[in-house]
């Protein structure tokens, strides 16, 4: 099986982003080995903070962006880092080639039950006259990412990343601590019978997806003359992960619950780098007004709302915007 080295060879990335990655997924290793240690460790339940979103910090929130921030701050390839859980952007190397944006830990509140919750990121190049604590760097739309990924702490450690050129599956090998090539070029398949929605949110949707989720439920009565199947992990990570695997739909539509916060997943840590890995393996990834990845953020810990799956699913869901 091919190593994560020589599949971002091939790729065409340069030396200096393959050395990020290794660093970034050393840092992920660390994360994986916590997560596995479970109650053993006493890093699960709440701390009694808040992050900058108003959410309860789990303690693994907590010590998976130490970890991430620690290991890419003494790496010197990055300038900048902006995660979930910092308030403001946090300045690294003054020479760094780099940012990070990060989710440290998606779906942390399924942690209290041993559920699957993951390490979202995607880089991008920092610019020369950026000053390493300025954020108006990282307000740059998702096409400017150079390389984005999950890693998915389940059953087993997965890694689909993608640097532009196809999204590539990897499992990590805990015996010799390497991530190898399990599926290279993973496609979505364009079409699905299966949907990820909360639809316990379903009143305070706007009137095309309520539209839409009402021919899914009406099944092979309905207009799409097929019946749909419903699954919701309560972590995107998860949910996105079987999408890529065998297909869906998976949305976190506009809310009108509060116009401050138009969905409830966040652009630069959530919704560009799972549109990336998307789009490089034949899928759509849209807010319902446009591309996901042109958005053009306007500050870093901005929403969006979030359709994301299999092509023809998601352009059929389009239709009713
Ligand atoms: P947490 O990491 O704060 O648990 O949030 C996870 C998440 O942002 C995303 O991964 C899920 O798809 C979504 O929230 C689940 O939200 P609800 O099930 O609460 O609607």
């Amino acid at each position: 099986m091919k190593r994560l080295n020589s599949q971002l060879q091939k790729d065409g990335a340069p030396l200096e982003l393959i050395l990020l990655i290794r660093t970034l997924l050393a840092g992920c290793k660390e994360i994986s080995f916590r997560v596995s240690q479970g109650a053993l460790a006493g890093v699960l339940g709440s701390t009694l903070s808040e992050n900058v979103q108003g959410e309860t910090q789990k303690k693994l929130d907590v010590i998976s962006n130490q970890i991430l921030k620690d290991i890419l701050k003494d790496s010197g390839y990055v300038k900048a880092i902006s995660s979930e859980e910092e308030d403001d952007v946090v300045p690294c190397h003054p020479d760094g080639k780099y940012l990070v944006s990060f989710d440290p830990l998606d779906g942390s509140s399924n942690t209290e039950i041993n559920s699957l919750i993951g390490t979202i990121f995607s880089i991008a190049h920092a610019p020369q006259w950026m000053e390493p604590d300025d954020p108006s760097a990282f307000l740059q739309p998702g096409t400017q990412m150079v390389a984005a990924g999950y890693v998915l702490y389940g059953p087993s450690t997965m890694l689909a990343m993608t640097t532009g050129r196809g999204t590539h599956l990897y499992t990590l090998d805990k015996t010799h601590g390497g991530f190898l090539v399990t599926q290279a070029n993973i496609q979505v398949p364009e079409d699905t019978a299966e949907f990820a929605i909360n639809a316990s949110n379903q009143r305070h949707w706007e009137e095309p997806i309520q539209n839409y989720i009402g021919d899914l439920m009406a099944g092979a009565d309905g207009p799409r003359g097929k019946d749909y199947n419903m699954r919701w992990v309560a972590a995107m990570v998860g949910d996105i992960h079987r999408v890529l695997c065998r297909g869906g739909i998976f949305m976190y539509p506009f809310d009108k619950r509060n116009p401050k916060k138009p969905g409830k997943l966040r652009l630069l840590y959530e919704a560009n780098p799972m549109a990336f890995l998307m789009e490089q393996a034949g899928g759509l990834a849209s807010t319902g007004e446009g591309r996901i990845m042109e958005v053009m953020p306007s500050e870093i810990h901005q929403r969006v709302p979030v359709l994301i799956g299999s092509k023809n699913e998601v352009a059929k869901c389009l239709e009713y915007y």
